[in-house]
């Protein structure tokens, strides 16, 4: 998947207000792909097909021949595309730009190209140009606009890549031939005929020789000194990192970058597919996006006729509308200091104000915060412009904030935590003496067995992840620091996947063993393996082993643990 990504480095943090500001400080973006691929929403002659909806032409999904994919244009007739609605979408959704595929994999132009008539002005009965008024309708509301373009992949023009290999007369097409007659000019058109534009986000360089890399990235600088060149431009000439598909990370991550999300599980509309991320769920994602120092783009896929799926757009306007109620914590806020998310929510910064995001309300009436070093000021939970103060107090370096026994907001509570200084933290996990606690592997030192990233297609094209520990050996530990407040006995399981029935054993450094056999699956599954104690209040390593079993199968994700109670 790297290689279709591309090496994509980090090059440039926003350096001046014209530049990358909205990325920069918006940290949250609509990303949009709609296309013929649209109209058919998944299903071909009856047929559903199970996956990204823009790839529905590919091979691995329905496999339609060019000649009668491009037929699609004859029937595109999106009477219902509103640019001024989706802008207003985007607005209320608290987004700060909004990116568009000006043309993916398949070829075609959703704008009026001159290079190529394969386009919607020039091969469909609608024959109108939807850019302009969407990058008309962006301005209006005061967001940012930007094109998406595939330059690498084009299926359905001579010599683009995955392309047909001979053009009309049956000679044979290369890249070169793509790129000149298709790909720079059309480059030139969308940096040229829309305005200003934010960003040009092109995807998948694949093995594209850096030499058209840099054309198109000169085109960009020269026709739009202020846009961004997305990071899978390729070959390291972007300006900013985009992570895998639909991943959030859990670690901070350095330097300018985003994840791209989507609202359900495609990127193209799929009429199937009612999964819709909940507001609750868009904001966990967002603000765990701005909480590891990053950006966040979430895509929607407007039908064929142009409407957006009204769950999609319904989930958007109530994150949103919490948005507007808490701005600060989403807007030119900064990376938790803690480097990760809490049992209970996630913290993002702006100066000395802690902005803490309390997804899962404490029943206890008791927030418990590991680590803080710096003196606090004042602590307040906020209830949109109103706030109440909170009473706090210190012990074995955790704070606990006492808390009303119900949450004020629906979605997500917040408070605000100003310190007498700049924040310092100590970022080891604390295993919370009220709801449970999961710790990732990402976050474990790994002796005697292998610690990566792991990425699998859930869905053609919806992409997964997780950190893992595997290839386990004899005496192999993942060992996980913790700082616990209340001594006493937890419940410790593991999440892990595997196959048939696997003995692991978890260890108090210095202290209790405990080991158990159960059960596995494929699919990455919680099991019980038993009580431990933390005597008293204090940090602790507890070590992972693997007993019995088959190490090569056997991949661990993470530890948690709970009160026993
Ligand atoms: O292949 C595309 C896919 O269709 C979609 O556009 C995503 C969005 O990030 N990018 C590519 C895969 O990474």
């Amino acid at each position: 998947m790297n290689e279709m990504w591309g090496e994509s480095t980090v090059k440039l943090r926003a350096e001046n207000a014209a530049r990358g500001q909205l990325f920069d400080e918006g940290n949250y973006a609509m990303f949009i792909h709609w296309g013929l691929y649209s109209q058919l929403g998944n299903k071909v002659d009856g047929k559903t097909y199970y996956g990204i909806g823009e790839w529905i032409m590919n091979p691995r999904m329905a496999g339609i021949p060019v000649e009668e994919y491009k037929n699609l244009a004859k029937t595109f007739n999106p009477k219902k595309f509103d640019a001024k609605a989706i802008a207003k979408l985007a607005k209320d959704a608290g987004m700060k730009y909004i990116i568009i595929t000006s043309k993916h994999h398949e070829g075609f132009a959703m704008y009026h190209s001159k290079a190529c008539d394969f386009n919607v002005v020039d091969a469909t009965p609608w024959a109108k140009d939807p850019m302009h008024e969407l990058a008309e309708a962006c301005r209006a509301e005061g967001l940012g606009f930007g094109f998406y373009y595939s330059h690498n992949q084009d299926w359905t023009f001579p010599g683009g890549n995955r392309g047909p290999t001979t053009d009309e007369k049956g000679n044979p097409a290369t890249f070169d031939d793509y790129f000149v007659k298709k790909c720079l000019p059309q480059v030139e058109e969308i940096t040229s005929n829309y305005g200003p534009i934010e960003i040009v986000w092109f995807d998948t360089p694949g093995n594209m020789p850096k030499k058209y890399v840099q054309q198109l990235v000169d085109v960009v600088r020269k026709n739009q000194p202020n846009a961004l060149v997305s990071g899978r431009a390729g070959h390291g000439l972007g300006d900013y990192q985009s992570l895998g598909d639909m991943e959030v990370p859990h670690k901070n991550v350095d330097g300018m970058w985003e994840s791209v999300d989507t609202t359900n599980d495609s990127w193209a509309y799929a009429w199937y597919d009612e999964y819709w991320k909940t507001p609750k769920e868009i904001l966990r994602r967002l603000i765990a996006c701005v909480g590891r120092g990053g950006t966040y783009m979430l895509n929607i896929g407007p039908r064929g006729d142009g409407s957006v799926p009204e769950r999609a757009a319904r989930s958007l306007e109530e994150s949103g509308a919490w948005i507007r109620r808490y701005p600060q914590v989403v807007y030119a806020a900064d990376a938790s200091p803690w480097e990760h998310a809490l049992p209970w929510g996630d913290v993002t910064v702006k100066g000395n104000r802690l902005y803490l995001s309390v997804f899962e309300w404490p029943a206890g009436g008791k927030l418990y915060l590991p680590g803080l070093k710096t003196k606090i000021a004042s602590a307040k939970l906020l209830l949109g412009e109103k706030s109440s103060a909170v009473p706090y107090e210190s012990a074995h370096g955790w704070t606990i904030l006492g808390l009303p026994p119900v949450a004020p907001e629906k979605l997500v509570s917040v408070i605000e935590i100003e310190l007498a200084g700049e924040p310092e933290v100590d970022p080891t996990f604390g295993v919370d003496p009220d709801i449970g606690t999961e710790i990732l592997a990402d976050f474990a030192s790994v002796a005697g067995a292998e610690l990566s990233q792991k990425r699998w297609m859930e869905k053609f094209g919806e992409w997964k992840s997780v950190h893992h520990v595997h290839d386990w050996t004899a005496d192999a530990k993942a060992t996980f620091e913790v700082s616990v407040l209340e001594p006493g006995d937890y419940v410790v399981s593991l999440t892990y996947a595997g196959e048939g029935r696997l003995v692991w054993g978890v260890d108090v450094v210095g202290g209790e063993h405990i080991q158990n056999q159960q059960n596995s699956s494929h699919n990455y599954q919680e099991f019980p393996i038993g009580w431990i104690n933390f005597p008293e209040p204090g940090t602790y390593a507890v070590a992972v082993s693997f007993l019995e079993g088959d190490p090569a199968l056997a991949s661990l994700k993470s530890i948690h643990f709970a009160p026993a109670r």
